[in-house]
């Protein structure tokens, strides 16, 4: 069969993107079916007629948010032109809304889960990596892990994911081709936390360093902590320029309803302080700061806004990146901004309407019934932003 596999955008406006991951997972699975396969990326060509045309079956992956509303839109297209062409839906909203997914009138097929669990190497050749290759960075990224082991409330990454570890040595083998395809100079490594497994994480660093690349990575603050010490050091003297570690908030109330783990605070302190040891490798600590939970207060805020600055007072290259919290479908944070009054959308296309609404679009302040004494929170955190941009990344 001749399949195409469809990656809507993921934003209204963006030059530059990062290589479609999931499009190539379910790819290498199809091929390894014997099927033909094409990819079409809309962040990089807006669907013609001939490739719709092509194809017997087109299955399209989505994430919750704008890239839903442009799934919907283009599965809108195809089932205008092309009335019988099944169209399987796959990705992080299906597996979470089956059910609404599979009555929708545009959608004829719904995938629940993993397409794949690394058993097949990328087929890079199915996208044109130049397409990826933004000239300020030449960085691509690349997930040896699927799913996390936290608990954090306000998280989809393990809404029905179960945690899924991919064979290192394919991790290698994908590498490897891809450099020989373009001489990239830095990758991101999109594993939701690489230091679950210490062993995969220093396995990993000795990948970029046998190709000379900088990276960045994301890890959790207890699970740094735990790495042994001359490992981590290997692994940041690899060439690593960038650890992400969620601190969230610096409310402790506001951390335990998070669901972040016990003493989360001190070992986050902790992890800063070890980091800090690498001044001379110019590593940064970057954390994502959450504002606007549900229960949160102005007193939170203030304790956030506190705890940063001891941070950076233990770690100058300690910066924050924000995001103003949005309920994800499935996790205990959202159910809780129900008991606020919150909304959520009860078919695929509300869901894909509130997408285009731009409900996910970072840090824009939302008048979110959830938050206490709301104006005094707003002129706190206006404030913030404005007057601290040194701690911005
Ligand atoms: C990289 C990334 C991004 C990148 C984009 C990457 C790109 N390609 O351009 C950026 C930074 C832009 C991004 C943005 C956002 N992201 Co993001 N992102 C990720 C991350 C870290 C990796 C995604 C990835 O490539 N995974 C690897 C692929 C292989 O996994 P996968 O997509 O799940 O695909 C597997 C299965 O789902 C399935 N599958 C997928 N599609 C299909 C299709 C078919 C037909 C089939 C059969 C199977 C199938 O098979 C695959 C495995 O074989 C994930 C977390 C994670 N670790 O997965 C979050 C994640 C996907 N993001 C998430 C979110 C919420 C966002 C934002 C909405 C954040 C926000 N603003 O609040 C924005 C979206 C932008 C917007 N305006 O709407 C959530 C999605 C939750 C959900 N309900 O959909 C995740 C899970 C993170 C989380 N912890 O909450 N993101
Ligand atoms: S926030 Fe990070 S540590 Fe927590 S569940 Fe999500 S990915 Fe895991």
């Amino acid at each position: 069969m001749n399949i195409l596999i469809i990656y809507p955008r993921l934003e209204p406006h963006k030059d530059f993107h990062y290589m479609p991951l999931s499009a190539l997972c379910v790819a290498a699975k199809l091929l390894s079916n014997g099927h033909e396969v094409k990819i079409h990326d809309e962040r990089i060509t807006r669907l013609g007629g001939s490739d719709a045309e092509w194809a017997d079956e087109i299955m399209i992956s989505s994430y919750t948010g704008f890239q839903l509303s442009d799934m919907y839109r283009l599965a809108k297209i195809i089932k205008a032109a092309h009335p019988r062409k099944k169209i399987t839906l796959g990705g992080p909203h299906a597996t979470i809304f089956p059910l609404q997914c599979i009555v929708d009138p545009y959608i004829d097929f719904v995938w629940t889960g993993y397409a794949e669990r690394g058993e097949f190497d990328m087929p890079w050749h199915l996208i044109n990596i130049e397409d990826y290759v933004n000239p300020a960075t030449e960085r691509f990224i690349y997930i040896s892990s699927y799913s996390c082991p936290g608990q954090c409330t306000f998280c989809a990454q393990k809404t029905r994911r179960e945690l899924c570890f991919l064979p290192m040595d394919k991790a290698e083998r994908d590498i490897d081709a891809l450099m020989n395809l373009y001489p990239f100079k830095e990758c991101v490594m999109f594993d939701a936390t690489l230091f679950t497994k210490p062993d995969r994480a220093l396995k990993i660093s000795q990948i970029m360093k046998k190709h000379n690349l900088k990276w960045i990575c994301d890890g959790r603050a207890d699970e740094i902590c735990k790495t042994p010490l001359d490992w981590l050091d290997d692994i940041i003297k690899s060439g690593l320029k960038q650890i992400t570690i969620g601190l969230e908030s610096g409310s402790p109330h506001i951390i335990e309803m998070m669901q972040k783990g016990k003493n989360y605070l001190e070992k986050f302190q902790r992890c800063a302080e070890i980091l800090s040891c690498y001044k001379r490798n110019k590593l940064k600590m970057v954390s994502g700061v959450i504002f606007g939970c549900p229960g949160e207060t102005p007193d939170d805020l203030r304790d956030t806004i506190s705890y940063i600055w001891q941070i950076k007072a233990i770690n100058p290259n300690f910066f924050i990146s924000t995001t103003f919290y949005k309920p994800l479908p499935d996790t205990k944070m959202a159910d809780m901004c129900k008991e606020y009054g919150y909304q959520e959308p009860q078919t695929l296309a509300e869901w894909a309407q509130r997408g285009a609404e731009g409900h996910y679009l970072y840090n824009q302040f939302q008048d979110a019934p959830w938050i206490e004494d709301k104006d005094e929170y707003r002129r706190i955190y206006d404030e913030f932003v404005i007057n601290n941009k040194e701690l911005f990344i």
